[in-house]
């Protein structure tokens, strides 16, 4: 909305203004109904549809449809509260105006218990009610206890990932991808397939510093610390390609810590398992070269085949 009077303060709207004579502030008008209808269109063709889901991006994930029923919610509860207290405001503002010819004060207060109560009781309970859907759904997205369908162990390095497919006892590695400037650079990225609609554990571990594994399209991350295990699980829910970095600043090529994610159907998912065998990727990339000592009992959280360089 601010962009409407910055438009008009621009040098380049400004003497098509002042060259109108006196049609200037009819002009002004038009110009300012103009800028008005054209953002309006902008933000309707831009974003049509989109508005039930707050702007976030498509829920391809359970997680994501979590994340975006809490932001949604939220948004829709700090409107309600933003219409009431603009709409007191806004009649305080005119019922107690000063009329013209009245020069007293109004009477002079100097507290109201029940006002000063209901405002300090109404932002603690709206906090609280923050509070209760927030610890609700962080702890369903961090709940490792149900029954997984396979298991992912990610490792980080500064700058890319190794994923080991536990279950089909292969795994993928990476080098980081030099951005140039130049396109088709996805090409280089290493690639993470999951089959939809089966539950994958991510078990998260770094080989030096800390890194976070992100991907954007899923609504989820997390961190991954040297020498401490992380997991968390989800549920892909929509075929497609999508994008994976590192949203932790680990380093000089923090940057270039990218990947892909391939969501696929089963059957392909499959054949990519087979084909990382007979490219020779076959066993487990192990994740105990970090260069921290693990939390006790940490290790355990790492599937075996795993947790040792015995690979
Ligand atoms: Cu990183």
């Amino acid at each position: 909305m601010h962009l409407v009077p910055e438009h008009e303060d621009t040098p380049a709207a400004s003497p098509v203004v002042t060259t109108v004579g006196g049609g200037t502030g009819r002009r002004r008008t038009g110009l300012r109904i103009a800028g008005v209808a054209g953002l309006a269109a902008l933000a309707l063709s831009g974003c049509q549809g989109q508005v039930s889901n707050g702007y976030l991006p498509p829920v391809v994930s359970d997680s994501g449809q979590r994340v975006t029923d809490l932001w949604v919610g939220s948004w829709i509860a700090v409107l309600a509260v933003g219409a009431i207290t603009w709409g007191l405001m806004l009649y305080a503002a005119i019922r107690f105006r000063k009329r013209k010819g009245d020069e007293t004060l109004p009477v002079q207060l100097r507290y109201n218990v029940p006002m000063e109560l209901l405002y300090t009781v109404i932002p603690v309970f709206m906090v609280a009610v923050f509070f209760y859907y927030t610890a609700r759904d962080e702890a369903a997205l961090v709940d490792t206890s149900t029954k997984k369908d396979l298991t992912v162990s990610v490792v980080a390095k500064q700058w890319s990932w190794d994923f080991n497919y536990v279950d089909s006892d292969v795994h993928e590695t990476g080098v980081h991808t030099e951005l140039d400037g130049t396109y088709g650079k996805r090409a280089q990225m290493p690639v993470l397939y999951l089959p939809v609609n089966k539950r994958v554990e991510f078990v998260l571990n770094s080989r030096d510093v800390i890194h976070s594994f992100w991907v954007p399209a899923f609504m989820m991350k997390m961190d991954m610390l040297p020498g401490k295990t992380n997991k968390f699980q989800l549920t892909p829910t929509q075929v497609g390609t999508f994008q994976g970095k590192c949203a932790e600043l680990c380093g000089a090529y923090h940057s270039q810590m990218l990947f892909m994610v391939k969501v696929v159907p089963q059957a392909e998912y499959d054949q990519e398992m087979v084909h990382l065998k007979d490219i020779g990727q076959g066993g487990l990339i192990p994740v105990d070269a970090s260069r921290e000592h693990m939390v006790p009992g940490d290790a355990q959280k790492i599937p075996a085949p795993a947790r040792t360089g015995s690979n």
